[in-house]
């Protein structure tokens, strides 16, 4: 992973933040990556949590109605991580770009909340959240709170007795309506985007900056790795970690 700045990756932080100097509306997309640097793992890679399961095993309804005891035991071992984790400098160089440059909404694929504990604002979860579950057969029992007791006896269960969800957005489940709407409007509507840890294989997060794109706004990358976005017309590749390239960004805008 690259990790050092060079001389190249410089160049194109300065021309990074021109760019999201000169933006009037900056839209920020943000994935398992972002988090890597907390100590969060990503999904997929060498050390993503899918080399030791199959995807549909663990984040589809199938998988939970299946085996719900090993699904909750993945969800109660990321949510203590994510509990006890801390936003990283580049999590912090981002609310201080929001706070500079007013605030800009921040799409993200995240369910670990490190955006909202960096102290950012106006954060557009798009998989849904940690922060409760609910009926997994919707029989209209309010959500309940993800807390640790729910992890005593596994698989939690609703007071109907049906087996509790998380309330993430699972494969081949539709995307909260509102978040989903206002995430493709910002697409359709902003002046640059930024795109940091996603591997752009999740549709529809992956299509938002393909829309920004095929209207002519650029879009930046922050990612080690290439993916499909990378090589698109009017794509500039920061290829970094996070938390190295966003606090150089603000260094350059900001000079601190
Ligand atoms: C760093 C870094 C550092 C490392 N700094 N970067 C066939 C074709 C096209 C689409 C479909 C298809 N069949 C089905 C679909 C639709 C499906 C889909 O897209 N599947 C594809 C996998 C093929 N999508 C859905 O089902 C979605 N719903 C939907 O489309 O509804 C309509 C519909 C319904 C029915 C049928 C068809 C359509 C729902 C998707 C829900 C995804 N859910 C998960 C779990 C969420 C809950 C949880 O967290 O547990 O969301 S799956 C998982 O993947 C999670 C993530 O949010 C998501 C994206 O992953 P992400 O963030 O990109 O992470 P990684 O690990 O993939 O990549 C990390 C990146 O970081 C890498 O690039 C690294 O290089 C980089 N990185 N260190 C910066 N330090
Ligand atoms: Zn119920």
């Amino acid at each position: 992973m690259e990790s050092v700045i060079t001389e190249s990756l410089a160049y194109l932080i300065a021309e990074a933040a021109d760019m999201i100097e000169a933006a009037g509306l900056m839209v920020v997309s943000t994935g398992a990556g972002m988090s890597k640097e907390s100590g969060v793992r990503t999904f997929r890679g060498e050390d993503g949590f899918w080399k030791e399961y199959r995807a549909e095993d663990l984040a589809s309804l199938e998988g939970i109605t299946r085996n719900p005891a090993l699904v909750w035991e993945w969800y109660g071992d990321r949510l203590k991580a994510c509990q006890e984790l801390k936003p990283h400098t580049g999590y912090y160089a981002l609310a201080r770009l929001q706070h500079g440059k007013g605030i800009f909404p921040l799409i993200t694929q995240n369910v670990d909340g490190l955006h909202q504990k960096a102290g950012m604002e106006d954060v557009i979860e798009l998989h849904g959240n940690l922060r409760t579950a609910s009926c997994i057969d919707s029989c209209g029992a309010s959500r309940v709170q993800m807390t640790a007791d729910l992890f005593e006896k596994l698989p939690p269960r609703c007071s109907c007795g049906s087996i509790l969800r998380p309330d993430v957005v699972l494969f081949g489940e539709q995307l909260p309506e509102q978040a989903l709407k206002r995430a493709f409007r910002l697409a359709d509507s902003c002046d640059l985007m930024l795109v940091i840890g996603t591997s752009m294989v999740v549709y529809p997060a992956s299509s938002l900056p393909l829309i920004a794109l095929r209207r002519g706004v650029k879009v930046i990358e922050i990612n080690p790795e290439e993916t499909p976005l990378s090589s698109l017309d009017g794509t500039l590749n920061l290829r970094g970690a996070a938390g190295r390239v966003l606090p150089e960004i603000v260094k350059a805008v900001y000079g601190e």
